[in-house]
């Protein structure tokens, strides 16, 4: 309740502010997009992790006012970035607003952005509950030039088969596969599997949470399209995101 309320304050008092993690292309290790990150740093009690405060605002309305603050924020950095897309986290609710679609090509049309410089991501929960409607407001999306990732991808409970139903472009292994992937063969056996099934179907595979120099070069055999993670970049302030876009890593 004391969060809530204070989530919906917190904008107007500036307490809140989006960091930008590198997305970096497996050959040339050349930055092809940011993922968009909230951070809250309250008066009162300091720092609060978005782990926190986002499924809070998720379970009322405010997550739609905190929603649209982000994806504002996040279409004017785009607009900063060299080529660059930006990758944005939207939850469950705010993926089934009734007009989702019309409200965020409106909001790239009065930020004067083109819809294909946005990344949207989902989780497999915010599809699968309804999946006809999802697939419905999914392939929209990519019809307008959005593109369209599954995050956190081998944690929920997508059925494989479904997987091919939903106009995707990528998926993001989650970041617990490759951190298990040095030390145990069933983290890399998972790893290995997505990379396939993602190529099998024609969709980009996204490591997350790549933190050592082994893991890259074993994502890199592994095909992996893109990698994400510290060992690249933490998520950082725009200005020095902006410094990072023609960095090779
Ligand atoms: O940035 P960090 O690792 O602290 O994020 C923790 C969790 O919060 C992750 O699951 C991430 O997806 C989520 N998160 C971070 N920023 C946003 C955001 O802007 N919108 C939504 N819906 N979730 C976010
Ligand atoms: O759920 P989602 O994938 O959107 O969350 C991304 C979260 O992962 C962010 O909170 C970000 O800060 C965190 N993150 C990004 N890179 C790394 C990494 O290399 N290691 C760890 N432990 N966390 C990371
Ligand atoms: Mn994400
Ligand atoms: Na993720």
């Amino acid at each position: 309740r004391r969060v809530e309320q204070g989530l919906s304050q917190a904008i107007d008092k500036g307490e809140l502010s989006l960091v930008y993690q590198p997305i970096v292309s497996r050959g040339e290790l050349e930055v092809i997009g940011f993922e968009a990150l909230v951070r809250w740093n309250t008066e009162e009690y300091g720092p609060i992790s978005p782990a926190t405060f986002i499924p809070i605002a998720e379970e009322s309305n405010v997550i739609h006012e905190l929603g649209d603050w982000i994806l504002d924020q996040a279409l004017a950095m785009v607009q900063r970035f060299p080529g660059q897309y930006v990758s944005v986290n939207f939850s469950p609710r705010q993926f089934r607003r009734s007009n989702f679609v019309g409200h965020i090509m409106e909001s790239v049309q009065r930020a004067g952005v083109s819809p294909g410089r946005v990344q949207i991501e989902i989780t497999e929960t915010a599809i699968f509950d309804d999946a006809e409607r999802a697939a419905e407001t999914l392939y929209k999306l990519r019809q307008m030039g959005f593109r369209i990732a599954l995050d956190d991808f081998g944690t929920g409970y997508s059925s494989l088969y479904n997987i091919r139903k939903f106009a995707l472009d990528s998926l993001k292994i989650d970041r617990s596969f490759i951190d298990g992937m040095g030390r145990e063969r069933e983290s890399a056996a998972i790893v290995h599997s997505i990379i396939h099934l993602g190529r099998a179907l024609g969709l980009e595979v996204i490591a997350e949470g790549v933190e050592t120099e082994a893991q890259v070069q074993a994502l890199r055999l592994a095909g992996a399209s893109h990698m994400q993670g510290y060992f690249f970049s933490r998520p950082v302030a725009p200005d020095l995101a902006i410094g990072l876009a023609e960095q090779r890593f």
